[in-house]
């Protein structure tokens, strides 16, 4: 036994985590997949890896050293189930096992109650980066307990990305507080992404400028404060012209964006939660709404502002250009300080509901190598939350309240114009609206409550004394004190 760590699943992920395990020093990884066909080509194809392969569960355990510690990296959901049953019949009290799989957090909460009912450690880890963080570095989020943490804590310290000389990895809180973590980075992500495509539809209809001369805008952005992996690939993805005819790719591929499920689950946990995360639920949204041809087939039906038709033209005076694409940049940057503070407040809202002692601006530096929504930015947060640990709503802190002051004259602008020229910017305008709601004196939820009490007998508050009321809505419309029903 002289494996200190072991992965099981040696798909792709699975196979590139263990290469990354095995190039740092100090580590001797152990591997197993269901199939030992996977097993033999990684070994084949990586003898510098040093590999110990395993044929059976039993064989695996007897590779590892005490305590055992093992990443499973299989398609989430029954096989990571499967795989769990199995080590646990091999694995003894104190060993570890960790889902590095993108596991729903409240699969992982309650895989971690079972398994640490034999003794056994259960760690979930969410891991974002893909392919090519696996193997060269990604950003770790792992959850469980902090006895499991003394383990893996120097192993993962070990392979995650640097960023500015930290590694990407903290142990983010007990049980499922890896995964939820790692769920609402990906709803950011989502977000990011839609707003980023906001950008570049509306310079493209407004300006006619080509996916090659947009590229050079990102390009050009991405020197700045919105610098992120995101604008940068953005950037390639304009730039590619398809082989086969010679015109953008961006043009021949079909506009339907798929997703496998985080987005929702951020958004579906949002709304348990209470939070309201719109920029990134208008982005999942806006995935669903291309990905319904049928729908969209009878837009053609659907008048727009100017045309007539579903779409409409939109021209930017071409002395206005640049002023244009400058308000479209604040509108992004705006947009995404909201996406971040909502993804941050979920957070937040997450580890009161779940009892995580979740460090807010940890998360956020792990997040600035490695992982696909890494950004400059994130420093920013960091530093928000280094100066005031408990703040209620990130977008507040002096540093974004003042970049969105700046750039939210042009915010506006960018949401007119489009909503003018018919061009869908959800996740912009839903942005703006959020950032409106926070910060109003009063809301029309007044109204709201004061619906409910007239159909629900629902009560309100009062805003010049304590207690609660209700109208006699039906009776002679004076008000009586009353129970709070909410
Ligand atoms: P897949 O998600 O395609 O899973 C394939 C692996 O799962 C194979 O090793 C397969 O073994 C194994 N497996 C299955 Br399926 N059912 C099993 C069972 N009942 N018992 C044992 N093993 C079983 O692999 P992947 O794309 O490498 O992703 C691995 C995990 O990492 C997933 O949870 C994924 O969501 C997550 N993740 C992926 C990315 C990415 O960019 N792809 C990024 C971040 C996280 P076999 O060879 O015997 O069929």
């Amino acid at each position: 036994a002289h494996a200190n760590i072991g992965v099981v699943g040696l798909a792709v992920m699975g196979s590139n985590l263990a290469r990354n395990l095995a190039s740092r020093e100090g580590n001797t990884v152990a591997i197993f997949n269901r199939s030992y066909a996977k097993t033999q080509g990684v070994l084949d194809a990586h003898p510098e890896a040093g590999f110990i392969p395993a044929a059976t569960y039993q064989e695996f355990a007897d590779s590892l050293q005490k305590p055992r510690t093992a990443i499973i990296m299989v398609k989430a959901g029954a096989g990571t189930d499967a795989v769990i049953d199995e080590l646990v019949k091999v694995f003894e009290p104190g060993d570890i096992i960790v889902d590095g799989g993108n596991a729903y957090f409240p699969d992982t909460i309650r895989r971690e109650k079972a398994v640490r009912a034999t003794g056994i450690n259960f760690v979930g880890a969410g891991i974002s980066g893909g392919e090519e963080g696996a193997l060269t570095g990604p950003s770790i989020m792992p959850g469980g307990s902090d006895e499991s943490w003394v383990t893996l804590g120097p192993i993962l310290r070990s392979i995650a990305a640097v960023a500015e000389g930290e590694p990407c990895v903290t142990h983010v809180g007990h049980d499922g507080a890896g995964h939820f973590v790692k769920m609402v980075h990906n709803g950011i992500e989502y977000a990011d992404m839609q707003l980023i495509a906001e950008a570049y539809d509306l310079i493209r209809r407004g300006t006619g400028k080509s996916p090659a001369e947009i590229a050079e805008i990102f390009a050009e952005w991405n020197r700045g404060e919105l610098e992120s992996y995101l604008i940068e690939i953005t950037a390639e993805v304009l730039r590619q012209v398809d082989a086969e005819t010679g015109t953008p790719l961006v043009d021949v591929i079909v506009d339907q964006a798929g997703a496998k499920g985080t987005g929702a689950w951020t958004v579906q946990t949002a709304l348990s939660l209470g939070v309201p995360v719109s920029g990134i639920a208008e982005a999942t949204f806006a995935r669903s709404l291309s990905s319904h041809p049928e729908q969209r087939a009878v837009a053609g039906a659907l008048p727009g502002p100017s045309t007539g038709s579903g779409t409409d033209e939109f021209t930017v005076p071409a002395d206005q250009v640049d002023a244009f694409i400058e308000d479209v940049r604040l509108a992004l940057y705006a947009s995404k300080i909201v996406a971040y503070s909502q993804g941050f407040d979920e957070i937040r809202a997450g580890a009161a509901e779940y009892g995580w002692n979740i460090d807010l601006g940890a998360i956020s530096k792990i997040w600035r190598g490695g992982c696909i929504i890494r950004a400059q930015f994130l420093n920013r947060i960091a530093d928000a939350y280094a100066e005031t640990p408990d703040l209620p709503v990130l977008m507040t802190a002096p540093y974004f309240a003042e970049a969105i002051g700046r750039a939210q004259a042009a915010w506006r602008r960018v949401v007119v114009q489009a909503a003018q020229a018919g061009i869908p910017a959800p996740a912009f305008s839903s942005s703006l609206s959020y950032y409106d709601g926070i910060r109003a004196d009063r809301l029309p939820a007044a109204l709201v409550q004061g619906q409910r009490d007239f159909f629900g007998a629902h009560t309100y508050k009062r805003i010049d004394k304590p207690g609660t009321f209700h109208t006699l809505w039906s009776g002679d419309r004076t008000e009586i004190e009353a129970e709070d029903t909410h």
